[in-house]
C-alpha cells in the first residue's frame, strides 16, 4: 500500500512530494500530470532559448538539454530539502527543473546582474545553491571530486541529505570517476551517481572513441547497486529515483544510475570526398523545427512523445 502526493509550491516553483512506502511506488494522476507539465515547461523554455541563440542574442556557449527533460524533472522531483545536486556543463534542463524561469536564464546568459547567478556564472558553471545545486563545473569529472567531499562532509556532520552527482559518458572516462566510486563505496557515502549516457563526447560517439564500459559490472565490482533507465517513462523514472534515494539513506552506500538518452538535435555533415557523417548536437542551437506540441522527434527518445498531446504552454 502506498500513498504518494505532491504539491506545486509556486513561491519556490519546485516539486515536493511524499511517499509513505519504501517498497512499491504508485503515483496519483495529479503527480504525473504535474511532472508532465514540468517536462513541457522545460521544452518550452529551451525552445525559446534556442530561438534566441539562433538570433545571436548570447555571446557564451550554451549546451541544450533537448531529450534530457524527463530525467531532470523526475530526478529533481525526489530531492529532499537536505539533498544537494552537482551538475556539468550541460545543465540547462536541471536548472529549469530546479525552478529557473526563462527570464532568469536569459539574463544569466546575457551576464546581467538580474540573472540566476547575478550574471557571474553564465552557462557552463551555472549553479543555484538555494535550490540545492551547490556546485557545477565545466571541467569534466571535477564535480565528481567535489561531490565526494560533500558526501564525506554530510556523513561527518550527519546532515541526512543525499548527494546527487550528474556526469556524462565522456566524463566517466576521467580517472576521477573510478576513484570516486571506490572511495564512496569504501567510506559508505550517500551519493547517487547519475550517468547521462547520450553516447557522445564532443564529435565522437562511444564506438568511435573507446571500448564500451559495462557500468553494471563496474558497479558490482565495487559493491555498488546499479540501475539502468531508458525510454523516458515518467512513472518508471520517478519510482526508480525514489527507491534509490530511500535505499541510499538506509544503507549509507552510494548507487549508480545509467540513463540512456539522446541529446536531440544531431545533424548530418559533409566530410568531403562525397562523404557524410552524422554528428550529435554538442553546443549552441539545434536546427530542428518542432511541432505545435514541441515534439522534435517522433519516438520515445523525445520526452514530449511520451506525454499527453497538449500544446506547449497549456
Ligand atoms: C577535463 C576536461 N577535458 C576536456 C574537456 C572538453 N570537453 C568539454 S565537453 C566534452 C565532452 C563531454 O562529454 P559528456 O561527458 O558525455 O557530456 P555531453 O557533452 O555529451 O553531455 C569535452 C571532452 C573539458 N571540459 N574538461
Amino acid at each position: 500500500m502506498c500513498i504518494a502526493f505532491w504539491t506545486l509550491d509556486s513561491r519556490i516553483n519546485c516539486w515536493t512530494w511524499l511517499n509513505l512506502s519504501n517498497l512499491h511506488y504508485t503515483f496519483g494522476m495529479d503527480l504525473i500530470e504535474g511532472i508532465e507539465s514540468e517536462i513541457r515547461r522545460l521544452r518550452m523554455i529551451q525552445l525559446e532559448i534556442n530561438r534566441e541563440i539562433l538570433a545571436g542574442k548570447f555571446r557564451i556557449p550554451i549546451h541544450m538539454g533537448f531529450g534530457h527533460e524527463t530525467l531532470a524533472v523526475t530526478c529533481v522531483a525526489v530531492l529532499e530539502p537536505n539533498d544537494s545536486i552537482f551538475l556539468t556543463h550541460r545543465n540547462i534542463h536541471f536548472q529549469i527543473a530546479l525552478g529557473a524561469s526563462l527570464e532568469e536564464l536569459e539574463n544569466e546568459y546575457l551576464l546581467k546582474s538580474d540573472g540566476l547567478a547575478k550574471g557571474k556564472l553564465g552557462s557552463m558553471n551555472l549553479m543555484n545553491p538555494i535550490k540545492g545545486n551547490i556546485y557545477t563545473s565545466n571541467i569534466l569529472g571535477n564535480n565528481l571530486a567535489v561531490a565526494l567531499g560533500s558526501g564525506l562532509a554530510s556523513t561527518v556532520g550527519n546532515t541526512g541529505g543525499v548527494i546527487w552527482v550528474i556526469t556524462g559518458d565522456g566524463a566517466i572516462e576521467e580517472g576521477v570517476f573510478y576513484e570516486s566510486l571506490l572511495i564512496a563505496s569504501s567510506l559508505g557515502l550517500p551519493i547517487v551517481y547519475v550517468v547521462e549516457n547520450n553516447q557522445w563526447s564532443l564529435a565522437t560517439n562511444i564506438d568511435q572513441r573507446r571500448i564500451p564500459i559495462d557500468l553494471r559490472k563496474l558497479a558490482a565490482s565495487l559493491s555498488i547497486e546499479f540501475s539502468p533507465l531508458h525510454g523516458n517513462n515518467v512513472t518508471e523514472y520517478l519510482s526508480t529515483f525514489r527507491k534509490i534515494r530511500n535505499e541510499v539513506c538506509e544503507s549509507m552506500k552510494p548507487q549508480l544510475v545509467e540513463v540512456n538518452l539522446e541529446s536531440l538535435g544531431g545533424f548530418i555533415t559533409d566530410i568531403g570526398g562525397d562523404s557524410e557523417r552524422y554528428i550529435n548536437y554538442h553546443a549552441g542551437a539545434i536546427r530542428i523545427e518542432p511541432s505545435d506540441h514541441g515534439l522534435l522527434v517522433n519516438d520515445s527518445s523525445d520526452p514530449i512523445f511520451n506525454i499527453s498531446e497538449k500544446p506547449l504552454g497549456k
